[in-house]
This record gives structure tokens, C-alpha cells and sequence, in this order.
């Protein structure tokens, strides 16, 4: 062979050898996330409601010592509480189907303390059954709330009480279909008599998933999703959906809320954020709070400092004593997604020019930020604890709001994030900062104009995202 045509043949398969190898992902880095930990974090937003008793007599914890006649609801209507889920945008419904006080909305076998001793339907009702079967009807996932601590039973202080408890985990769990969360409060004060309770947490998780394996398990330290450290609805600026959880337990054993609340960068488990807040000053209905409902400002502000900053948001909607959602917290809750779809109605980035200076490849690219599609991703070169992304928004907008995901699905990595604009002569403008990322992070900032954004990533692996968009959201007070 003549040389040339060696030269020719060597370049033809060099080129056919990097054509063919296509770059590798990243590793995946630290702790991360199932397959139903990834289900339940898109679903981002869903209903809880406080329901039994505490609704009748105007308290937030009942003792168990109140006569289970006073539930009595005069018209339940669980399709209403779907439909106002549904419209509202939520995907799902988690019912405190055994609060504090013990009462338990099913009619419990291992109780004497339930809907079937309530004067409800003449005992006859079952309200998980009624729930379980309007959210197949609406397409709403449904999850079940219920408290260890119990004042009512009289098994409650010994280990008699831990098989009571994982039995009506078997009846709830058994008996009505498909649970995707299961919430484990960790208030935990005197049942009856002054008796304390040692729970028999493995034995209680053993029970959730043989019945559910696909649930999320709620409490302080997860294993699911962990409690965010407040009833605010505000999640720490910077979160990490990783946490060090051996040798502490939900409750009095928790790490401390403002490490719930942050979450740990390097922590040995995936357990992300869920906020649990109410849209009234209390968990339960009360008529004093009619009008103290939260307005579709305070939602909103609660929406940025929760889904936009890395974690599901479960909003607290509690029906009244008729057993229906209240007219004041369903008209703020339609205000409330109107002013998120006012918000995030025009991504004035999608489809948008993209560049970079860290190209792992073509199946890497950086225009797999802008192209709307959740599962492909950028991802920087294994080298790189920092990189820049570039947008071309093609001329100038107008924008207060910028959205970033990481590809969680090998792991929450960036740890910094500045973003820039650039000015008429060419310089670039600081517009803000931010540390965590995660699932979904939503930064707010004045309004700017401008046509290109720089974003600069510092990272503990090589940085990856999955989605940018860039928005110019209304003063909600002005819409
Ligand atoms: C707390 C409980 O004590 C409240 O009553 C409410 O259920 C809230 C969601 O969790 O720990």
C-alpha cells in the first residue's frame, strides 16, 4: 500500500473509532435515587389532609379520651376533596387516616376507636375505602398518614402495641390498593397512663413493604423522604437530598431540624426533602380560621421556597365539618395554580443555542437542557469540578426567573451556581447566585434584559443538567 493511502486508511479508521464510541455517562456520584424515589419526586405536588375528630371539637391534638360519636360529618364527599386535588394541579392525596388521638378512619379490627363506634353513616362507613376509591376515579395517587404515637390505646406503652400498630399497617396497607407514600409522623408524647412506646421500626418498614414495595416511607430520616425541619414551608436555600440517617430514628431520635432542613452534602443515604405545610394556621378545620386561609401570594412564596428549592411540596387542605373541602381554601388553591401557570406559562428558553466549555460528547450535549425533554441531559468531562454553559436566547427578553435540574438519577453534585447576563459591550453582569440544586431549583431575581446568560457550575463530580428554562413571571399581587 502506498503511504498516502495508508494515511488515508489509518485517519478513515480513526474517524470510524470516534464516531462509533459514544462518550460514557458520568459515574453516578454518592447516594441515589430509586426508581420510586425519582416517581415520587416528580410528582412535586399533592394534597394532605387532616380529617377525624380534632375536626368536631376545635383541637389540634385530640387525647383519645373524646367520644367517637363527635365525628360525625354531615355530608362526605371524597370525589369533591379529588376533584379540588385535581384541579388544583396536585398529583396525589396522603389522609391522616390514624392522627394522635387514635382514632382511626377505617373501621379497625384492632381498635374500639373508629369510624364504626362514630356516629358517621350509623357506624357503617369507611372513609379510607371512599378516599382510596375517588382517587382511582380522578387519577390521583393516594398515601396514608398514621401516628405511632396513639392515646387511646389501651396496648399502648408495651410490645403488645407494636404488633397493634404494624396490624393496622397490614389492614390499611392490604386492603385498599395502591399506596405510593407512607407518612410515619414522629410526634411522640404520653399515651394512656403516662406510658412511652419504644417503636419496633424495622418490624413497621417490613410491613410497609411487603404490602407496598413501591412506597415511600415519610418520616424525620426517611428511608423515602425526610421531613424538612419546619411547618413553614421553607426548605433550606441550599438542600441536599443525601443524609447521614444511621443511628437516629424519626422523632426524638432525628438529627437536628436545621440538618433536616438543609439536608447533607456527602450524607450516606438519598432521603430528599418533603414539605409538609398547612393552607390554614392550624392541621385541622376549624370554622376561627376561615379566614386565615394562606392567598395564592403566600402559595406561591411557599411553592418557591419548597418545589424550588429542591423538594416535593404536601399542602395541608383539611375539610370542614359538613366532610367537604371549604369554598375559602378552594378558591385559593385555583388562584394559586393560575398564578404558577402565569408564571411558568413561556419558557423563553426553550429550544434555545447552548454552549459550553466542557463537551463530553454528542449524546451530552449542552442543547439537552433546552430541549424540553426531563431524561436527556448535559454532563460536563469527567475532569471537571467546575464548567459554564452558555443560552442563547436568540434577541433580548425580559426575565426575573431561572429553573435548573440536575439529572438526578447519578446523583445531586453541583454545590454552586452563578448566573451572569451579558451586557450591550460585551461584559458579563452578575444576576445571582445560588448553592444547591438538586431535582428543581427556581431562582428569583429583579427583572433583567438581556439575550445571552452564562451559567458557571462548581460541583463535588463532573456537574450535569437535565433542564434550564428561563421565565418572566407577574407580580402575583397584580395578576
Ligand atoms: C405533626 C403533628 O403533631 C401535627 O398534628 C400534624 O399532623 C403534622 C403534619 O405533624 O408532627
Amino acid at each position: 500500500m502506498k503511504t498516502s493511502h495508508a494515511i488515508v486508511a489509518l485517519l478513515l479508521a480513526a474517524l470510524a473509532h470516534t464516531s462509533c464510541t459514544a462518550p460514557e455517562p458520568p459515574a453516578p456520584y454518592g447516594p441515589v435515587p430509586t426508581a420510586d424515589q425519582l416517581a415520587w419526586q416528580r410528582m412535586e405536588y399533592y394534597m394532605f389532609v387532616h380529617f377525624g375528630p380534632n375536626t368536631f371539637t376545635d383541637v389540634e391534638w385530640g387525647d383519645g379520651k373524646e367520644d367517637p360519636k363527635v365525628f360525625n360529618p354531615t355530608a362526605v364527599d371524597c370525589r369533591q376533596w379529588a376533584a379540588t386535588a385535581k384541579a388544583a394541579g396536585m398529583a396525589g392525596i396522603v389522609l391522616t387516616v390514624k392522627h394522635h388521638d387514635g382514632f382511626c378512619l377505617w373501621p379497625s379490627k384492632l381498635s374500639t376507636h373508629t369510624v364504626r363506634e362514630s356516629g358517621w353513616k350509623d357506624g357503617k362507613g369507611d372513609l379510607l375505602r371512599e378516599l382510596a376509591d375517588a382517587c382511582r376515579e380522578y387519577d390521583l395517587k393516594l398515601g396514608v398518614y398514621l401516628s405511632p404515637w396513639d392515646q387511646n390505646h389501651p396496648s399502648y406503652g408495651t410490645d403488645e402495641y407494636n404488633k397493634v400498630f404494624a396490624g393496622m399497617l397490614d389492614e390499611v396497607l392490604g386492603g385498599y390498593g395502591s399506596v405510593f407514600e407512607q407518612w410515619f409522623d414522629g410526634a411522640n408524647g404520653e399515651g394512656p397512663d403516662g406510658k412511652k412506646q419504644i417503636y419496633d421500626w424495622p418490624m413497621f418498614h417490613e410491613t410497609v413493604y411487603r404490602h407496598q414495595p413501591n412506597a415511600v416511607i415519610f418520616s424525620d430520616v426517611g428511608p423515602g423522604c425526610r421531613w424538612m425541619g419546619n411547618e413553614r414551608g421553607v426548605a433550606g436555600e441550599t438542600n441536599w437530598s443525601t443524609l447521614n440517617i444511621a443511628g437516629f430514628e424519626p422523632g426524638l431520635g432525628a438529627p437536628p431540624s436545621r440538618v433536616l432542613n438543609t439536608g447533607e452534602q456527602g450524607g450516606e443515604a438519598w432521603v430528599p426533602a418533603e414539605t409538609d405545610v398547612s393552607i390554614r394556621p392550624g392541621w385541622f378545620y376549624s370554622p376561627s380560621t376561615d379566614s386565615r386561609v394562606k392567598s395564592a401570594e403566600q402559595l406561591m412564596e411557599i411553592y418557591y421556597t419548597s418545589v424550588g428549592r429542591n423538594s416535593n411540596l404536601l399542602l395541608n387542605v383539611p375539610p370542614d365539618r359538613t366532610g367537604r373541602i371549604n369554598a375559602a381554601d378552594s378558591t385559593a388553591l385555583m388562584s394559586f395554580r393560575q398564578a404558577r401557570e402565569a408564571a411558568f406559562a413561556n419558557n423563553l428558553a426553550a429550544g434555545a443555542l447552548t454552549l459550553t466549555n466542557s463537551l463530553r460528547g454528542r449524546e451530552f450535549s449542552a442543547k439537552n437542557i433546552t430541549d424540553g425533554d426531563p431524561d436527556t441531559y448535559w454532563a460536563a468531562k469527567d475532569e471537571a469540578l467546575s464548567a459554564e454553559l452558555e443560552i442563547d436566547l436568540g434577541a433580548e427578553q425580559t426575565f426575573n426567573r431561572l429553573l435548573l435540574s440536575e439529572h438526578i438519577p447519578l446523583g445531586q453534585r453541583v454545590s454552586g451556581v452563578t448566573v451572569e447576563c451579558r451586557k450591550e459591550n460585551g461584559e458579563w453582569e452578575p444576576v445571582t447566585e445560588a448553592t444547591t440544586i438538586g431535582y428543581k431549583r427556581i431562582l428569583r431575581f429583579d427583572e433583567v434584559t438581556a439575550r445571552h446568560i452564562r451559567i458557571s457550575l462548581t460541583a463535588l463530580a463532573c456537574p450535569t443538567l437535565s433542564n434550564v428554562a428561563v421565565y418572566r413571571a407577574p407580580e402575583v399581587s397584580q395578576m
